[in-house]
Order: structure tokens, then sequence, then C-alpha cells
């Protein structure tokens, strides 16, 4: 099997070849030494932001220089994997080391879902706190709250949250922001609740006397619905589910991100002299795009590019954080997607119109939801200065599956049997020092189809379902009644399948479907 290459800071563009933060060479100068088995680590999630989308990954039209500036000082991955195509399975797997189509009830979820996630299961937050961490999770959530789906009684405290699965402190939305509740959860509770407005959440029928978008299109001020997205209305934008009542607690769309960055500064702050680990997600770029107005119009894409823009000042506030505080040097900081991306997903934003040559994708075919790697491949960049050179690139094959084990390797965490039983340790590749890749990934596309993907090839189970996603997006699912098999190495584009000429090769990654199915 080829060997991935990494590529040295001599090799790359010379933009990239500075590395090591003030921070670094400060501490350096002044002798401190850090506990590198014992780094912050700073996961930093983006929604729907594809391979394409950054400056550093080749993305038109738009810069991303604090984005650009933590992978030159660190190690720019481009061969990652999340594990599916939407946001709720891609967590799920990622923070408890298990293949979301194991487990039932793991599709996109409705923002009055119960905890997916149960207080029993080991999660990568379990999996810091245990060793001493403090942790905390910020801004997007998407994997439910409280005990049962439906039964959240939003004015009072939830009975299972965050806290009940490793996270010491938490600010979150609880699923995605065109869906309701539209209010942060901070520990448990809602934050800033208001208790003259107090809250219903249905996913089933409207309160009386409610506006919704499909009745009351004039109220739809600030973004109109392209499909769906058309029921509960609140800062002039339509939402999926019911809502009434939040007053003062209801965020206001383009100050989420400011909102969220503050909280995660605070926590940076506040716990700069102990270990932390900290899941910030953005909802950047995720719809309905409505970013600040200091963010518009600095690029040709409307209010997408616009919120890759505020994602890149999020991340530059994060890492000026770390700098002023002189913590930079021995904090972990990896940055990725949940999913690819997709342009038109519900609201007229003129995301399609106005791409003026980007490519949200990359070279890669399909989107969000798709099973062609345009599903599933997202841009990756890690960095630690205590410990990694920064200016390198690596095409070695990684999937965030992998992630919680990996990070459990390098602060030396003791998992209990049967936790993150999907997760191998692919330390050395995360951290530049190993360059035998991974032999596969496993990738889930929105209607449970499977793809192994390989350093080589890509092979996509046969599926009888439509080729179109059928409900408004206008994606190609990777759906073909025969098998499907690409060769990476020269088709990056998935475009002429080979699988009739390459039998053995269809049959070894069957194989392999078949083995880790079990
Ligand atoms: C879809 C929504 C889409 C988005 C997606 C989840 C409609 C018509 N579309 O059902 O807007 O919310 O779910 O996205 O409702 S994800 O990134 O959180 O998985
Ligand atoms: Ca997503």
């Amino acid at each position: 099997m080829k060997k991935a290459t990494l590529l040295t800071a001599s090799m790359v563009a010379p933009m990239l070849c500075m590395w090591g933060t003030a921070d670094a060479r400060n501490a350096k100068k002044a002798n401190k030494t850090v506990d590198t088995t014992r780094p912050n680590v700073i996961i930093i999630l983006a929604d729907d932001l594809g391979y394409g989308d950054l400056e550093c990954f080749g993305a038109k039209n738009v810069s991303t220089p604090n984005v650009n500036k933590l992978a030159a000082q660190g190690i720019k991955h481009t061969n990652v994997h999340a594990v599916a195509a939407t946001s709720t399975p891609s967590r799920y797997s990622l923070l408890t080391g298990e293949y979301a189509w194991r487990k039932p009830g793991t599709d996109v979820a409705p923002g009055n879902a119960g905890m997916i996630i149960r207080p029993e299961q080991y999660t990568m937050a379990d999996m810091f706190k245990n060793s001493g961490y403090r942790t905390a999770a910020i801004g997007k959530w998407h994997l439910g709250l409280g005990d049962r789906t439906g039964q959240q009684d939003w004015n009072a405290p939830l009975p299972t949250h965050l806290g009940d699965i490793g996270f010491d402190y938490h600010y979150i939305m609880a699923a995605t922001a065109d869906r309701v509740p539209c209010v942060f959860i901070e520990d448990g509770k809602v934050a800033n609740y208001d208790p003259e407005h107090p809250i219903e959440v249905s996913y089933q029928r409207n309160f009386p006397g409610e506006p919704t978008g499909r009745e009351n299109p004039e109220l739809l001020y600030n973004q109109t619905s392209s499909h769906g997205h058309d029921m509960a209305i609140v800062n002039g934008i339509g939402r999926i589910g019911y809502m009434k009542g939040g007053g003062k607690a209801l965020w206001k769309d383009e100050n989420i991100a400011d909102s969220i960055t503050a909280h995660a500064i605070d926590f940076i702050k506040a716990n700069k002299e102990n270990p932390f680990f900290m899941y910030f997600c953005t909802n950047d770029v995720h719809v309905p795009r409505f970013p600040h107005d200091r963010f518009r119009g600095k690029n040709p894409m409307g209010v997408r590019g616009d919120a890759i823009v505020q994602f890149d000042w999020s991340v530059g506030q994060l890492m000026k954080t770390l700098d002023e505080l002189g913590i930079a040097d021995n904090t972990l900081v990896i940055l990725s997607s949940d999913n690819g991306p997709v342009l038109d997903d519900g609201y007229n934003d003129q995301a399609e119109e106005l791409l003026a040559g980007h490519s949200p994708t990359g070279p890669y075919r399909g989107n969000k939801y798709s099973a062609f790697e345009g599903g599933t491949m997202v841009p990756a960049i890690v960095r630690w200065p205590a410990k990694i050179k920064g200016g390198q690139e690596s095409d070695l094959l990684m999937s965030h599956i992998d992630w919680m084990a990996s990070l459990g390797s390098i602060i030396g965490a003791k998992l209990p049997k049967g936790a993150a039983p999907d997760s191998r340790s692919r330390e050395g590749n995360l951290l530049g020092t190993d360059t035998e890749p991974t032999p596969w990934v496993v990738e889930l596309a929105s209607n449970h189809v499977l793809s192994v993907r390989t350093p080589d090839w890509k092979y996509i189970e046969p599926s009888d379902g439509p080729k179109m996603i059928q409900w408004g997006p206008k994606i190609e699912t990777g759906n073909n009644p025969l098998p499907q098999l690409y060769d990476m190495r020269s088709d990056k584009g998935e475009v002429n399948n080979v699988a009739l000429q390459n039998p053995a090769v269809v049959f070894d990654l069957q194989n392999i479907l078949r083995r880790v199915r079990h």
C-alpha cells in the first residue's frame, strides 16, 4: 500500500514556514518547561464547512488569515474524514469513539431529542475529566438533552445534560440554529431565562396564536425559507419546530458567534493554570447564515462567505487568548468540520448563485448528506507548538473515529473496557511522527449507505434509492444499485466507476465492511 507523504517545512510554500507562536518563543527564552503529557486540548469543530472552504485549503474569494496562521504553525491534514455526512451521527462518533451506525437514533436530531449519549456511555469528555482535566462544551450540541424526547421542561433545570457525560461546563445550542428551542443552555438550564416568557417547544403542533413562517411569511424579515424552515419564527427567521415564549433568552442569530466565543474565552481564562479540554463547536457555516454586520460584505459570496469570515474571527479570538495567557505553546488545537458543505439548505441566502468560481468541496464530488467524498471529506489542522513543528502538510488518511483514542494516548488516559469501541490510536499520524496511514476508514451517508476509503480506493456499497436528495438541496446521494469503486489516486472526483475492472479490490473492500459491521 502506498505510503502517504508528510511534507516538511522546507517543502511547503514559504508562507507556511513560520512556526512557533510568540508565546512559544517567550516560553523557550524564559526556559520554562511544559508538561507535554498534559497539554490543553481544544477541538474547534465547524458546522458544514467544506474541504475547500478555507483559504489555506484553496478557497477562492474569501480570506481566512487566522486559520491560515494556525495551519502555518502546525500540520495541515488534507485527508481527514468525518464519520458521517450529517451532524448528529458525526458528532456522536467523534465524542464516543463508536460508529453512529451501530446505534439507532443517531440521525439528525430534533431540538427536543432526549440525550442520545446516555450517562453510562464513556465519552471523550469523561476521558479528559477522569485524567484530571477541566472540560467544557461550547456552541452547537445536537445530541439531545434531558431524559426523554419531547418531555423536557425548558423552564426548569434539565434532569440529564452534558454534566452527566463528562463536561464540567457547557454553554450550548440544543440542536442547530434552524431548530427550536432558540435559546442557549448553560449548565443544564436556559441561559438568561425570562420568567415572564415561559418556553414551550413542540415538533408536532403549533401553539395557539403563534405565527408561523408558513402562514405569516411577511414576518420573515431577516431571512426567507427556500424549503422547510416554515414553523416558528424567531428573530425574523423561520425555524424547524414550534416554539412559544423565551423572551430575553432568545438568541439573536447575528450574535451567536460573539456569544459562544466570549464564553469560550472565559472558560480558557478560568482554567489557564490547569489542563483543560474544550469542545468548541461553531454555528458557522450552518443555516440560517446570519453573521454579524461587521463580517458582512468583505467577500463576493454573500452570507455564506461572511459566515466563513466570522468562523475565522472566532478561531483568531481563541488563538489570541492562548497567546495572551502564555499557554499557546502547550495547547493542542485541532480544527475540523462535522460534515461536508451544502449551499441551499433551506433558506434563500444565494449561497449557490454567488459562488463566483469557489468550490466548497474542493475537488470532491457530492456534498453534505452524500455518499460521495464531498459528504465526509473535511479540512483538518493540528497545532501544538511544544510538540509539533509548524509548516507541515500531511495527506495521511485519517478519520474522526480515531481521535478519541489518539487524544487518550497523548494524555495517557486509561479507558474502561468497552469504551470507544471503534477508536484506535493514530497519535503518530495526528502529530506527524508516523507516516504509515490507517489502512481504511468507513463513511456514513445520510441515507445510511456505508463507504470504505483506503489511501488509494473508495468503495460505495450498492443502494437502490434515488440519485438526488429528495427534499430540496440539489445534491447527489451517491446511490447506485451497482457496487461503485473509484481510484482516488487519479480520480478524486469519483467520475469513473472501475468496480468491474477491479473485482479483487471490490471484494477486499466489501470484506472490510462486512467485518467492521459486526
Ligand atoms: C435538514 C434541514 C437542514 C439542516 C439539516 C441538519 C430541512 C428542510 N433541512 O433536515 O436545514 O438543518 O437537517 O444539518 O429541514 S446538520 O448539519 O445539523 O446535520
Ligand atoms: Ca453539520
